[in-house]
Parts: structure tokens; C-alpha cells; sequence
């Protein structure tokens, strides 16, 4: 799990995402934002998509980032021919193997599939370019066609082999058991890219991790075909506690909430309010007995520490769930001096308010402000 690696997909994947039309500018910007992130790979849409893509492809191979570019390309010379010649760090080379690609898809043996994927291999290498060979439908391919596929492939020289599961059914022990077999028959690296159809994707990326997996695709809140794949920011989220150091020191995670609000107005959607980290409620507390644990030490009820992103947390006080040590801290923030006691009437008449309607900070702080109005005129 320690050394995992990063290959952020939102300029290839992300631009399946029904929403996404990212014009030459976005893309620059977004491969730059990931890049000083400190991801190890930006995966951009093949270049025989779309004359624009060929053009804009090239132009972030000459921006000199510190991330490896790599292009998505169908499993053919020509796809490979084209890939080269746009300066790329790695080619991606992908194919169906499912009965149901082959079938449905491009019509292809195992045997044609294996010819044409050596073939392509040696071009790129020659080229002296970084190749990755993967499968599509991975999950629903045959195992032993598979392996024997990727065993060829690694004697061929490949860098790595991809594992995806395109239609998102793969489970989280599925997916350690195909990793940890692969991981017995080859010996290059592995990545593994998962879509969330049944909200397995953190968790199966997770799990590849633990079997051998060496690379993960990600893409920025996820966005990719239908509801996308490993969202980057919900992987930091696991990486964070699974992986701290190296996590902390190989990525810039305060620019995570930037980076995600820049793609979400590129493609017109709004941070998930339960999104991991940056989601409005992420680091929100809101009963008692929560919010006195929170004070008294974060750990009790958090396993991220927020500032690390570079987020606040939020004890909530506006709720009929909410106590006295919270309402503390919100009145020695607003700097009123009360006594516990003062304090333990308050709550109560916040209390007594949160029962018949939903309040705000401004309408408990005004509770509290009244408050202390009452008992300085008592007081004379
Ligand atoms: C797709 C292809 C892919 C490829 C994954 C990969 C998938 O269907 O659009 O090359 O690692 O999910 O299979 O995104
Ligand atoms: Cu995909």
C-alpha cells in the first residue's frame, strides 16, 4: 500500500463524464493544478478522438510538468502511431476481452488480441516510450485467457498491466483475489481502475493496493462514463489514513479543495455536500456528545485532521442535539463571559427554540447575545 501511485484520469475518463467539455484552457489549467498536486500521471483522451484532442494533447506534452503525460489509446498501431508522435511520457493501450467486448465490440480472439498487443508493445519501446498494456471489462474476462494474455504481454516488455472494472461489479475481496493472482504471474507493475457503479470504487482501489497493485486511476470528484470512477479526493481521504507519511509528503492536499472547485465549475456540478473532505459537511459536528469529545480532543470523533487540507472544523450548536460544552466554545468565540451555569441556561433556552424550528448560527448567537443582554441589566 506505502509507495502507491497516482494516475489521474479527469482529462481522459473525466471527459466521458456526461457534463465535461473542457476547452484548451481548462486543460491546461486542470493538468497543471494536478500536477503540482504531485500526481505521478495525467491521462489524456487519445488524440484520434478529435483533431482538438491531437492539438491539445501535444500542447500539454510541451508544458513541461512535473507528472508524466500519458494518451488513452485503442489497442492498434496506427492508435499507437499517433499517440507517439504527440511527445507523450507512456502510452496507454487498451482492449476488450470480455466475451461480451469481443462479441459485441471489436470482434477479436484472444490469439489475434495477444499478436496485435506484442506488436504494439515493441513499437512504443522502441519509440522509447514508457506502455501499458490493460484490458477492458477485466472482472468479466475469462481469468485464464486474462493471465495468459498478461504473461505475454509482460515478457514483451510491457511497464505495466491494467485491471478495470468498466462496469463497476467488482467487489473489494473480487478485486484482491484477481490482483493477488496477477501479482503471482507478472512481474511488472500493476494498475487497476474502477468505476463506481455499486460504490465499490474507493473501496476496491484500496484493496488492489493491499494485493500488489502499484498504480490507481482517479479522476476529480470522480467524474467519468455514467457516475465515474475513484474520485482523487475520496482516495487522498484513504490514502491519508492508510498511507500517512508517504501521503503527506508526496501530495500538496491543501490544493485538493481548489482543484476540485475548479473542475465542478468546469462541468456545471456542485461538491456533494457528504463528499470526503470537502464536502460541507465533512468536518461538521453536531450532537452533544460529539461536540464535547471534539473540543476536548479532535480524534475522539474524527480520523482525518482537517488542517491538513487545509479545512476547519465546525461544531454545530444550532441543534436540539446539541450541549453545553459546545455552546461554550461558540460563547467564548463570540467573547462573552459566562459561568458554566450561565452557560447550561442558555443551552437549554437553545434548546427549547431548536424544538419548534430549524436555526442558524445567527439565530443562536442571537439567543446567546440576548442572553448576556438580560443578566447585565439584572445586574444593574
Ligand atoms: C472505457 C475504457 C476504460 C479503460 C480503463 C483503462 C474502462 O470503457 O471507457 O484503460 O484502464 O473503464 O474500461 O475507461
Ligand atoms: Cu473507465
Amino acid at each position: 500500500v506505502g509507495r502507491y501511485k497516482i494516475i489521474e484520469s479527469t482529462l481522459r475518463e473525466g471527459e466521458q463524464f456526461a457534463n465535461a467539455f473542457f476547452t484548451t484552457e481548462q486543460k491546461i489549467k486542470i493538468a497543471t493544478m494536478l500536477s503540482d498536486f504531485g500526481v505521478d500521471y495525467l491521462e489524456l483522451t487519445s488524440p484520434v478522438s478529435s483533431p482538438q484532442s491531437y492539438e491539445d494533447c501535444k500542447t500539454i506534452c510541451k508544458l513541461g510538468l512535473k507528472a508524466k503525460v500519458l494518451t488513452h489509446v485503442r489497442c492498434n498501431m496506427e492508435d499507437a502511431k499517433k499517440a507517439v508522435e504527440c511527445g507523450v511520457d507512456g502510452v496507454d493501450l487498451v482492449i476488450g476481452t470480455s466475451s461480451f467486448l469481443r462479441q459485441y465490440s471489436h470482434g477479436k480472439s484472444m490469439a489475434m488480441i495477444q499478436t496485435t498487443a506484442i506488436e504494439v508493445i515493441e513499437y512504443v519501446k522502441s519509440k522509447g516510450v514508457e506502455v501499458r498494456f490493460s484490458s477492458e471489462d477485466s472482472f468479466r474476462s475469462d481469468l485464464v485467457d486474462l493471465l495468459t494474455l498478461y504473461k505475454a504481454v509482460d515478457k514483451a516488455g510491457v511497464n505495466r498491466v491494467g485491471v478495470a472494472d468498466t462496469v463497476g461489479g467488482a467487489t473489494p475481496r473480487m478485486t484482491y483475489d484477481l490482483i493477488r493472482t496477477l501479482r503471482g504471474v507478472v512481474g511488472c507493475d500493476i494498475e487497476t481502475h474502477f468505476h463506481d457503479d455499486t460504490g465499490c470504487a474507493v473501496g476496491n482501489a484500496i484493496s488492489a493496493l493491499e494485493a500488489g497493485a502499484t498504480h490507481v486511476d482517479t479522476s476529480v470528484l470522480g467524474i467519468g462514463e455514467r457516475n465515474g470512477i475513484t474520485p482523487l479526493g475520496a482516495m487522498m481521504a484513504r490514502m491519508v489514513v492508510s498511507a500517512p507519511e508517504y501521503t503527506k509528503t508526496k501530495y500538496n492536499l491543501k490544493m485538493l479543495k481548489d482543484i476540485e472547485e475548479y473542475v465542478a465549475s468546469c462541468v456545471q456540478v456542485n461538491i456533494p455536500f457528504n463528499n470526503p473532505i470537502t464536502g460541507a459537511t465533512a468536518f461538521t459536528h453536531k450532537a452533544g456528545i460529539h461536540a464535547k469529545a471534539i473540543l476536548a480532543n479532535p480524534s475522539t470523533y474524527e480520523i482525518i485532521d482537517p488542517s491538513l487540507f487545509g479545512i476547519n472544523r465546525y461544531v454545530s450548536i444550532t441543534s436540539r442535539l446539541t450541549g453545553w460544552n459546545a455552546v461554550k466554545s461558540r460563547v467564548v468565540q463570540l467573547g462573552y463571559e459566562l459561568t458554566d451555569d450561565q452557560i447550561k441556561e442558555v443551552t437549554a433556552k437553545i434548546k427549547q427554540m431548536a424544538d419548534i424550528r430549524p436555526l442558524a448560527i445567527d439565530d443562536t448567537d442571537s439567543i446567546i447575545h440576548a442572553y448576556n443582554m438580560n443578566l447585565r441589566e439584572e445586574k444593574g
